[in-house]
């Protein structure tokens, strides 16, 4: 592994290891020590220790930082998740294949959007028709143009059979077809047909330009017209009257509206799953709903956010989400970046899980400070949704007293309790399902943004 380090002007190659003058007016040196961190990142300051260096500023940074290994395929033959991680910190692209620490960052799934920029247009509208009757044996028939056809609305429909807007990432334009001339005969020209753009379920549609809530479409079937098509124009029959009986004009059509629209999918559920990679959220979701999400011993093993339906009780039913975990940082975009916090912020409750198997990367307080720090940087709102704290994977547990520490640090900050769970050994599972009821008969539903 090697890191690519800027000093001022100049960019030094460095090996993990290796030497690298930092100070070269002093003519000091140090020894590269990569930090703990998953990835390092752009522009991320380098941990120089040598103890000739003590009280040294750091001024390198890392520009760039390869591995040559980070692309490990698993032998042929075999499913490519078969192959153990190589290294601790290693997570798998969407094609499976492992990327190992110091290799490309983690990407949401390039099939998953939830914000995109389309533009849409209705259909014109035809003009009217010029026309006079002519026929055998009538003489000066008068004016009989039709009218122009209505041109085609756009229109959105939430489907429940979407989940992500990639469908309309390829189309530059949505047009809806325009109407049809009218005859010569007197009948009006047939109108454009509608253009229906299935959309998932709580979709937000904006316009681009102005930010302007257009439409919030919150249940499946629900739809909305955001462009209307224009009208036809009237042929010259219409304008026919005692004083001038041959009018030799007709009315144009309408142009259709049309706009671009910014659509934002924020998914609708009642409960949102956060915590640290690797905490156990998609475990967790998978042991409560139907929902089968990836699981495996890497982070970032969830690329995209993925919703399960939960059973609480004979009657009521919740739906929970499982994101992509978070680390620190992730609001400057480390790691998959807050953008999937958005998700979150039309759950009535968080559950906020926080690992405590001793091969967990954070003590379960450092974890549980971080997420919150992350969550009360993206919104305030967010971090005043009511929540819940588990501590997950007890039956690996060690450590009891970074247990109790987190106990009494959740007790002090929220003044509520912590649930112990074990997804794998199925412990504490009814207790959360309760807790979960309990809190949503507490927590109004929420408005929806119309
Ligand atoms: N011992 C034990 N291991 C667990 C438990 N729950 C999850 N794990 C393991 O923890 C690892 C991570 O689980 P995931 O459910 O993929 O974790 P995640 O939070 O969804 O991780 P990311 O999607 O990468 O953020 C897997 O190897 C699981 O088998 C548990 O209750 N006990
Ligand atoms: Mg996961």
């Amino acid at each position: 592994m090697y890191a690519i380090i800027r000093d001022g002007s100049r960019q030094l190659r460095v090996e993990k290891g290796g030497t690298f003058q930092f100070d070269r007016k002093a003519g000091k040196t140090g020894t590269i020590e990569f930090t703990e961190v998953l990835v390092l990142h752009d522009g991320e300051k380098v941990k120089v220790g040598a103890p000739l260096l003590k009280g040294a500023k750091v001024v390198g940074e890392v520009v760039k930082q390869e591995d040559p290994r980070h692309q490990v395929q698993a032998p042929r033959g075999l499913p490519q998740d078969a192959r153990p991680p190589p290294e601790a910190y290693a997570h798998q692209d969407h094609r499976n294949r492992w990327i190992t620490a110091g290799g490309p960052e983690p990407t949401a799934h390039p099939m998953f959007r939830d914000e995109v920029v389309i533009h849409v247009k209705a259909g014109d509208g035809h003009a009217g028709c010029v026309a006079m009757h002519r026929e055998k044996y009538i003489t000066r028939g008068g004016p009989i143009g039709g009218d122009g056809g209505k041109g085609g609305d756009v229109i959105f429909q939430a489907d429940e059979n979407y989940n992500t807007l990639y469908h309309l990432i390829h189309r530059p334009v949505f047009r809806a077809p325009g109407g049809e001339p009218g005859d010569s005969k007197g009948c009006s020209g047939r109108g454009g047909l509608n253009l229906t753009v299935p959309v998932p379920v709580g979709t937000i549609i904006r316009d681009a330009k102005t930010g302007a809530l257009l439409k919030d479409l919150e249940a499946h079937l629900q739809k909305v017209v955001i462009c209307k098509g224009g009208k036809g124009g009237r042929g010259n029959r219409r304008f026919a009257t005692p004083t001038r009986q041959t009018p030799h004009f007709s009315e144009p059509g309408e142009p259709g509206e049309e706009r671009r629209l910014k659509l934002e999918l924020k998914m609708i559920a009642d409960v949102g799953l956060v915590g640290m990679p690797n905490a156990g959220k998609s475990t967790l979701l998978s042991r409560l709903s139907a929902a089968r999400p990836r699981v495996a011993a890497y982070p970032f093993t969830t690329l995209i956010p993925s919703l399960g339906i939960m059973k609480l009780g004979d009657i009521h039913t919740c739906v929970l989400a499982d994101l992509p975990g978070l680390i620190e940082g992730a609001r400057s975009g480390k790691g998959l970046g807050d953008k999937f916090l958005r998700h979150i912020e039309r759950t009535r409750i968080i559950l906020h899980l926080v690992d405590t198997a001793p091969m967990a990367i954070k003590t379960p307080s450092e974890a549980y400070r971080i997420i919150r720090k992350e969550i009360a940087g993206y919104s305030p709102a967010l971090a005043e949704k009511p929540e819940i704290v588990l501590a997950t994977k007890v039956d690996a547990l060690e450590d009891k007293k970074a247990l109790a520490a987190l106990k009494k640090l959740v007790k002090k900050e929220t003044g509520g309790d912590v649930l112990e769970i074990s997804a794998a050994a199925g412990t504490g599972l009814k207790d959360l399902a309760r807790r979960i009821l309990q809190v949503l008969m507490e927590t109004p539903a929420l408005p929806v943004e119309n």
